[in-house]
């Protein structure tokens, strides 16, 4: 399988990220990808190629112009503030305050553009982001033109990104940029699998309204489980997309054997939505060693559920998401397009 990386990710290291009470080292680090692609040689995967770039319009089908616009620019006008710290949100726009007003005040536009306060915004943060927008887009035209599979090695990540909002490290959506872009470029019916721990209501909330779109998502619960807010069983789209949107929550603990039977649910609706093209939101922090997730996956249950994955018989695009037991990223990761390829 072709792996499409980009060095700019190297951009992204962000200086502190706020857990437990504490200002830490961020989870989202650098050395994630260098595991990854460690392993990826190791194992020969396939080719690994640099990303072309789209520019912005592939961005802007999914995400607000105005939301785009403040990314760009935050780091900038955080600076003219002369602020000597990153840029972080501290107030937001909650119950019973004005939402129809984007402020001016670069505090007030952190605040209504954050989802969360977990996700700091520096210097190069907004290159590395754009940059892992054409890691997705690059590896999704290998799946257009034909490849069985491909893999983006995306970071930072996409999935908590909705049409306006950040956190929970991620800032534009890769995986949704990639799945809009195939439906601009003839694909009629899109599937999105997310199997990261966390849910991804950044996907969810895109493509809300739509039913050219199905999302199913396998995740933590929310009632003990980023991202808190969203991603409930009864969560099942609205309007046009009600039927297309399916959360299977699972509980603090849940094995190996009892993610698996949701994954067969999660591949039955993928099986009846008949899309053309699957794109994998992939995260790998549903290991059990992971530091920031509750599920007990072990590394030899990414290879089985891989192979699952390749049963479905569908064109497919791996968008990589999160995945924080950085030392077993790689292991975990390539076993699950291993996996994958093996079963073809
Ligand atoms: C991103 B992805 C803890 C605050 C919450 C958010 C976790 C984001 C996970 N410092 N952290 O879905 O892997
Ligand atoms: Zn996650």
């Amino acid at each position: 399988m072709l792996t499409v990386y980009s060095e700019e990710h190297k951009r992204r290291n962000a200086k502190t990220e706020l857990h437990g009470g504490e200002l830490v080292a961020s989870f989202e680090c650098p050395s994630r990808i260098d595991f990854i692609l460690a392993r990826i040689e190791e194992v020969n995967l396939g080719v690994v190629e640099a990303p072309q770039s789209f520019g912005l319009d592939p961005v802007l089908r999914v995400h607000q112009r105005g939301f785009v616009d403040f990314l760009q620019n935050c780091w900038r006008d955080w600076l003219a503030e002369g602020y000597g710290g990153v840029a972080l949100p501290s107030a937001w726009p909650a119950r019973g305050m004005r939402q129809d007003r984007v402020p001016d005040d670069i505090r007030g536009r952190l605040g209504y553009f954050a989802f969360a306060a977990d996700t700091s915004i520096e210097e190069g943060t907004w290159q590395a982001v754009r940059a892992s927008a054409d890691v997705a887009l690059s590896a999704q035209k290998h799946v257009l033109k034909g490849a069985r599979a491909a893999f983006a090695l995306c970071r930072p990540p996409g999935h908590h990104a909705a049409s306006d909002l950040y956190g929970g490290y991620c800032f534009l959506n890769n995986a949704a940029i990639a799945a809009q872009a195939f439906r601009d470029e003839g694909a009629k019916r899109v599937a999105v699998l997310d199997v990261d721990f966390h849910h991804g209501n950044g996907t969810q909330e895109i493509f809300y309204g739509r039913d050219d779109v199905l999302f199913v998502s396998l995740h933590g619960d929310p009632g003990s489980a980023f991202p808190h807010f969203l991603g409930h069983a009864d969560e099942t789209g609205k309007g046009a997309g009600e039927g297309f949107n399916v959360n299977l929550p699972l509980p603090p603990g849940t094995s190996f054997d009892e993610w698996a039977i949701a994954l067969e649910e999660a591949l039955r609706r993928i099986s009846d939505f008949s899309p053309d093209v699957l794109v994998v939101s992939l995260g790998v922090d549903t290991f059990k060693d992971d530091p920031i997730s509750l599920f007990r996956l072990e590394s030899d249950d990414f290879k089985t559920y891989g192979a699952r994955l390749a049963l479905l018989g569908l064109p497919t695009l791996f968008v990589m998401e999160g995945g924080y037991a950085v030392e077993e990223i790689g292991i975990n990761t390539v076993n699950v397009l291993t996996g994958f390829d093996n079963a073809l």
